[in-house]
């Protein structure tokens, strides 16, 4: 095997010797029947053999589906596990496990289980090319699946030079995807036999037990987000945060501001990024995308200003409620000839449209060779069977590319200045539409207390009500109090403070259950106050939490909202304040280390709120 591992290298020209080892490594270990070395160029051919295999069917011109097993659709957060060979990189949320106990545990997985299978060598890049953390942003991932190889090349830069030319030959992320038997892993029982596990200090991932997103394209999440979020405390030069970063233009000043922000998985970051659409308020603005999901930012020496990347190269975007009214961007960038994939959506194997809820207000009318995301027929459910034809979680796999708002810059290598960093979730009461935060420490305490309902993105938790610390709980790699610690340092030093906020585009009626706040396209609005209030140019009314918008300077220019709806959205309830400030208190708590300012940040909040009665 060994020389036939070594031919398939030398054929597609892998020459870093470091890789070469690793992969023959992994290749014995795997069992896998053969290797295949994948560069973005091979898209067209590894489209045509995973159609010959019915891996992905056809979707129209230049499209795909697929479906993944179906007890395999989400994240599964209580599999994870941010390992390191040191037990003070514990944390609450990072499920810290010693690395001499996982590496052998993952081993045993995978030994064997890609019998017969051919393993795909990934060299891949999380970042622009020459990004100043490019040290960072190597990986080959490892997978024995086709339909990884697929994803990874729409949502990673792929191809060997990003391993042969490296500074340090050594400096790649090691990243081994085994898929192994999905009918017989037990998701979800005492049973699981599903591991997704990151090595911080020893920079290696190891997944087994899934094919689905971000437990199998490990660029993106365990790289992008759980590895990064390592090196970046680990070096002290950075932050990897689960951020959507937007540039808004004002043609009438000429001036440009990008703003960044976490909001818990399917939250919306990606239709943020993508609905602020330019004619959403008459000709003056126009907003470009940068990211949906991962910014990792840092502060030029030379300049003292804060640069985010983004360091993906495609969105892997949730599906349902994405229509031409809520998120036109969404559907252009998987128009017909984008080869975009899709997963786990309804399908028609006749005419090869495909479906979601909410893509039109009714599923299509003559169900005839309709299948749910399940492979089932519709015209065969039972009576009364109104279950989703779409699972909650489906998704769409574009690349940058394709999104019609990309930033005319996105691969700019260092970045882009950061005006603004926003926070925000599902919270169907107390969080006002936007309130703007001017102080370091009450912005990280901010993110640190986000709480939000839980989505479908991760297994079995919807609906709940959770703290979500800076959307980055899924993902957290080290302790939370470091975290703070390493954020208040890294934006600390920084000659230009942002302003920070929180938005809040889910408040409902409690009667009803109807949103306040139109959302989507008109989020910018909110947007615009906030850059207007950090120009001085409005002054908003101060409250315990933050500053907020009066009526007269949000611009409501055209927009369709009951005046009764505004107002409570624009209200600072105090009451439930004081009652969340208790539940705050014992969730920060679990922390160990937290720095002295957020402890004073959360006081000075309490006491504000007391005083106000
Ligand atoms: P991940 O990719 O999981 O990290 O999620 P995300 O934060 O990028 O979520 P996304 O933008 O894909 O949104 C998920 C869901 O939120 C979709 O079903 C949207 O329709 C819904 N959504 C997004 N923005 C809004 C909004 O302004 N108002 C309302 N009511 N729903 C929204
Ligand atoms: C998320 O769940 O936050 C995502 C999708 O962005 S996944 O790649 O599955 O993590
Ligand atoms: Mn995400």
């Amino acid at each position: 095997m060994v020389a036939a591992v070594d031919q398939a290298m030398d054929a597609a020209g892998l020459t870093n010797p470091h890789v070469r080892e690793y992969v023959n490594y992994w290749a014995e270990l795997t069992g896998a029947e053969r290797v295949e070395v994948v560069s973005a160029s091979d898209d067209s051919r590894l489209i045509k053999e995973s159609l010959a295999a019915g891996e992905i069917l056809p979707a129209g011109d230049g499209l795909y589906y697929s479906r993944s097993y179906f007890k395999d659709t989400a994240r599964s957060e209580e599999r994870t596990i941010v390992a390191s060979n040191n037990p003070s990189d514990a944390g609450v949320y990072n499920n810290w496990r010693s690395a001499e106990e996982m590496r052998p545990l993952l081993e045993g997985k995978m030994r064997g289980a890609s019998a017969g299978k051919t393993m795909y060598v990934i060299p891949y890049l999380m970042a622009p090319p020459g990004s100043p953390l490019e040290a960072y942003a190597a990986g080959v991932e490892l997978t024995d699946h086709r339909t990884v190889a697929l994803h990874m090349i729409r949502m990673s830069r792929v191809g060997v030079d990003f391993v042969n030319n490296l500074a340090d030959p050594n400096s790649f992320v090691r990243a081994v995807h085994v898929t192994g038997d999905l009918e017989n892993l037990g998701q979800g029982t005492p049973e699981d036999q599903r591991y997704f596990v990151t090595i911080g200090d020893e920079r290696t991932i190891l997944h087994f037990g899934s094919s689905y997103g971000g437990n199998a394209l490990l660029g993106k999440i365990a790289h992008g987000l759980r590895q990064a979020a390592y090196d970046g405390w680990a070096s002290g030069e950075f932050l990897a945060e689960q951020f959507m970063l937007v540039g808004i233009t004002d043609k009438k000043t000429g001036k440009k501001y990008h703003i960044c922000g976490g909001f818990p998985s399917a939250s919306g970051k990606t239709n943020l990024a993508m609905t602020l659409a330019p004619d959403a308020l008459g000709d003056r603005y126009y907003v470009e995308f940068y990211g949906d999901d991962i910014a990792w930012l840092r502060v030029d020496p030379e300049d003292g200003k804060i640069y985010a990347i983004n360091p993906e190269f495609g969105v892997f975007g949730v599906a349902k409620d994405t229509n031409a009214a809520t998120n036109p961007g969404a559907l252009d960038s998987v128009a017909p000839g984008t080869q975009s994939l899709f997963t786990n959506i309804a399908y028609n194997a006749d005419t090869n449209e495909v479906w979601w809820e909410g893509k039109t207000p009714e599923p299509p009318a003559d169900v005839t060779g309709w299948a749910d995301w399940k492979g089932n027929l519709i015209s065969e459910r039972a009576e009364g069977d109104d279950s989703p034809w779409a699972h909650p979680n489906s998704r769409f796999t574009t690349t940058l590319a394709n999104v019609p708002n990309i930033a005319a810059d996105f691969e700019n290598p260092k970045g882009v200045p950061i005006d603004a960093v926003i926070f925000g979730g599902r919270t169907r009461d107390r969080e006002p539409l936007i309130r703007a935060i001017t102080d370091l420490a009450e912005g990280v305490y901010d993110g640190l207390t986000l709480g939000a309902e839980a989505t479908f993105a991760a297994e079995g938790v919807d609906g709940q009500l959770r703290y979500d610390p800076m959307s980055m709980r899924p993902f957290m790699a080290y302790p939370e109090g470091a975290y703070a610690a390493h954020w208040l340092k890294v934006i600390g030093q920084a000659k230009d403070q942002p302003i920070f906020a929180h938005v809040n585009w889910f408040q409902r009626d409690p009667e009803d259950g109807h949103f306040l706040w139109p959302g989507y396209r008109e989020n910018l609005r909110p947007l615009l106050w906030l850059m207007e209030l950090k120009n001085g140019e409005v002054k908003g009314r101060q409250t315990p939490v933050g500053i907020i918008p009066t009526k007269d300077e949000l611009n409501l220019d055209g927009l369709e909202i009951k005046p009764e709806d505004l107002d409570t959205i624009l209200t600072i309830d105090n009451d439930r304040w004081r009652q969340e400030m208790g539940h705050r208190e014992k969730h920060l708590k679990q922390f160990d280390g937290l720095p002295e300012s957020i402890w004073e940040a959360h006081r000075r909040i309490t006491a504000d709120l007391e005083a106000e009665g």
